[in-house]
Parts: structure tokens; sequence; C-alpha cells
């Protein structure tokens, strides 16, 4: 009887969480404020870390895995990635904060595949630093200009900012970069800019910027994007400044009038990495 209050008490928490605004429907606190709790995953891409691994890429930025608590509290206040990660001491697990058919089961919570025998699995990783400046926001907006935090001064050292575009249904988002300086590293290792061309940082990974070279702009499929900021604990530079614009989708008629500026743009199809 118990299990079943919280279970209904956790569904009104669900439902509280999560809403239409400007006819989109997004979680609005959705990995804003996420208690210093963040997903990585392998640069070569999903469910590539070992234990070892997973726990050397958190201590490389500055944290470490999140506990189950951690993890836990983080999803309490939306933080809902669809993919199992390494957390502290061995266990594995996800955080699901609204109920779906492909992901959790049904369920909500932290879906816990328990404590792995076998460290040389392969799964992403869930970290938690605490000094990690987050930053971030969701917008709506039919055209927005967001920067870097603190620019045009430079960014500060462990920072972690998730940027979320949830435009109306039927636009896409046409990102382009004004000013761009990233510490810069061959493989972006240090501090980098990743974008999404979905509504997770799981999903339609795009490109992984550093460095001062303005990226190409990109054009989402679909009506949401994500960016993802993530410094390391040492060197910092200018920052970004970031506009983007929504665009109606073209018509599938077929007509062709579509006198959208060519050259530069990556108009995104599915899975496209433009690194
Ligand atoms: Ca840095």
């Amino acid at each position: 009887m118990i299990a079943l209050i919280f279970f209904f008490a956790l569904l009104w928490d669900n439902a509280e969480a999560w809403g239409f605004k400007d006819g989109v429907l997004h979680n609005s606190i959705w990995l804003e404020r996420a208690a210093g709790v963040y997903h990585r995953e392998s640069r070569t891409g999903k469910y590539q870390l070992t234990y070892a691994e997973a726990k050397a890429v958190c201590e490389y930025e500055g944290g470490h895995l999140a506990t189950y608590q951690q993890l836990e509290a983080a999803r309490k206040i939306g933080f809902h990635v669809c993919a199992a990660g390494w957390m502290a001491k061995g266990r594995v697990g996800y955080p699901i904060v609204k109920a779906g058919p492909n992901c959790g089961f049904g369920k909500t919570g932290i879906v816990d595949y328990g404590f792995r025998l076998n460290r040389s699995e392969r799964w992403d990783a869930y970290c938690y630093n605490p000094n990690g400046k987050e930053c971030g926001g969701v917008f709506t907006d039919s055209k927005h200009v967001f920067k870097s935090p603190g620019y045009p001064n430079e960014y500060e050292n462990e920072q972690i900012c998730y940027w979320h575009i949830r435009v109306k249904y039927g636009q896409q988002i046409h990102l382009q970069f004004l000013e761009f300086d990233v510490e810069d590293d061959t493989a972006c290792m240090a501090d980098f800019l990743e974008v999404y061309d979905s509504y997770d940082d799981i999903n339609g990974f795009v490109g992984r910027f550093c460095g001062d070279e303005l990226p190409d702009d990109i054009i989402s499929t679909g009506n949401v994007m994500t960016l993802k900021f993530l410094t390391d604990a040492s060197v910092t530079a200018g920052g970004f400044q970031i506009r983007y614009v929504t665009m109606d989708m073209p018509s599938k008629s077929g007509d062709g009038k579509n006198t959208t500026s060519q050259g530069k743009t990556n108009f995104l199809s599915g899975k496209f990495g433009i690194m």
C-alpha cells in the first residue's frame, strides 16, 4: 500500500515536472539544474566505457562517478537520460523522469542494473562534479542569441552547460555561430561544445567543436536541438555567441522554391557527423 502511494506520488511529481510551453512539450528544469550530475559517453560512442574508464572520464573533468543517491537527487529535479551508465562502486543504471515505451520499461525512477561483477562491461558514465558551475537553459522563442557563461569575458573552468532549444512542431532550427573561441586541442578533449540534433545528448550527434575557427551553420532535422558545453580544470578562452532562428520546414510538395542560403550550411539528415 505504501509502495502504491509512493508510486502515485511519483506520478504526480512527473505530471508537475513536464508540460507545454509555447506549444512545446518539455521539462523546464531538465538538465538546467541537474544537481551537479551529468551524463557522459565515450568519444567513440554509446556504451564504450569500462568501469575504470568511466571513472577516469569523470575525474579528468574534475569530478567523480555519481552515487546512486546523487543520480536520484538529480532525477528528482528532472534529469532524464535514456542510457545506462556507471555510477560509483560499479553500479549501473539510468534516470527516468518521464515513462516511455522505448526507455525504462515504462517506469520512472532509477532503472538499476545493480552492482556489476564484471567491471569490463561497457556502459556510459554518470559523473558528479560538485564544483561544476551549471549554466545553460531551455529556449522556446522563435529566435535567440545565447552566449557562453560570462561572455564577453572568458568562460570559467569546470563548467557544465546544456542548452535545449525547443521550437514549434513543424519548424527547424538554424544555428549560426557568431563568435567562437574554445581552448584548442586536437581531439577537443579539454573544453568543447557538442551539438546534438535531438532532444538529449544521446542521439543525433552532429559535432564536437573547439578552437577558434567559426563552425559552419547547422540546421536541425526536427524542432529540437541540444548543445552541451564542458570545460576542464585549466585554461579558458574567449567563449562563444550563437544565434538561432526558426525556419518553417520545407513543404513536401517538391516545388523546390527553397531560397535558404547555401554554401557553409549543414542540412542534417538523421545521424550525420560533420566533425
Ligand atoms: Ca580548459
